[in-house]
């Protein structure tokens, strides 16, 4: 049996290709995707995939083959062949990967363009004057800012000057079916709905509408991350920035922070609740329901969920309790000083 080398070669290119179209399409490594822009993210990662296989096995391939090809048979005590390089060579392993981090650049930029992350006209996020913000007739979070200053303010007017648009089509930029301010503090996120003036610790929107988040942040740099969205965005203090997008697939889904933002940074978690519309008009009515009567919704939710009126070992005893240890306040306390 004696295959030409040039066949073999070609066999094995066939093989290694097919394999890394399949892996790239079949590898059920990323969460299920919840919004309209994902498909192009997972688009993106896929193909990155693909290619990464496909190098993978090349470059192993040869390894292994050289390995057993050329190693030292028994009484051969020769040098091997004194070559010095191989300048057609060296052009086509220069080439390639460059040719394929070009392609691979050109690609990520254009999906990161659709997703409005490089819209011009999204991109004054400057900070407000003081006594603009001062003039603001609803200022979401005054009461939240008292410690950290007025430009700290998340508001987001008629005319936004957000940072960044990630989420929003250039162009596209009609008002969203429904905005929510997202504020990160350490270490919660708090939202507020405009429309109702409910606030909660949990993100709830309807599926299949068009919402716009304006996320900033009381403190320090905190990232608002929703895997399954397949979007993140940096929360920073006196500047809003944006996310917007429509989910298409009603679930819980969780909620990370993605900026070491403290000693708690990893606790830093809540979940986004898609609701069907009819769920969505529910959760909607309950929350009218509690904010009637209630005289500071904002110190309510705060309270809720921020860790700054607890004590250290009041937030940390939920935490000790889901790890199903026996600890007392006085080792919780030690484990803090330490
Ligand atoms: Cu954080």
């Amino acid at each position: 049996m004696n295959i030409p080398t040039t066949i073999l070669t070609l066999i094995a290119g066939v093989a290694i290709t097919l394999l890394s179209l399949w892996l790239g399409q079949n590898n059920h490594l990323l969460p299920i995707a919840a919004t309209d822009n994902a498909a192009s993210v997972d688009g993106l990662f896929n193909a990155m995939l693909a290619i990464s296989v496909g190098l993978f096995c090349l470059v192993q391939g040869l390894i292994v083959i050289a390995a057993i090809k050329f190693r030292q048979r028994p009484g051969d005590e020769t040098d091997g062949p004194p070559i010095h390089g191989n300048i057609p060579l060296e052009i086509l392993w220069t080439a390639i990967p460059a040719v394929l981090v070009l392609g691979i650049s050109v690609y990520s930029f254009e999906i990161y363009n659709q997703m409005g992350g490089l819209d011009p006209m999204n991109h004054s996020g400057h900070i407000k004057p003081a006594a603009q913000i001062a003039m603001q007739p609803e200022s979401m979070t005054s009461g939240l800012l008292a410690a950290s200053g007025p430009e700290a303010s998340g508001d987001a007017a008629p005319q936004p000057n957000f940072a960044a648009g990630v989420g929003a089509k250039p162009g596209e930029m009609a008002p969203a079916d429904m905005t929510v301010k997202v504020m990160g503090l350490q270490y919660a996120w708090l939202f507020t709905y405009p429309d109702t003036g409910a606030i909660s610790g949990e993100l709830h929107i309807p599926v299949g509408k068009d919402i716009e988040l304006d996320i900033s942040a009381q403190d320090v740099l905190h990232a608002f991350w929703v895997p399954q969205f397949r979007l993140k965005q940096d929360a920073i203090p006196g500047k809003t920035t944006q996310l917007r997008f429509v989910t298409s697939v009603p679930g819980t889904y969780p909620i990370v922070c993605a900026e070491l933002c403290g000693s708690y940074h990893g606790a830093m978690r809540t979940q986004v609740i898609v609701h069907t519309p009819e769920d969505y008009e529910l959760w909607q009515q309950s929350q009218l329901a509690l904010l009637e009567g209630v005289g500071d919704p904002q110190a309510i939710a705060l309270a809720s969920v921020s860790a700054a009126s607890k004590t250290d070992s009041e937030f940390l005893e939920p935490f000790a309790e889901a790890m199903s240890m026996d600890m007392t306040p006085e080792m919780i306390h030690q484990i803090h000083a330490s």
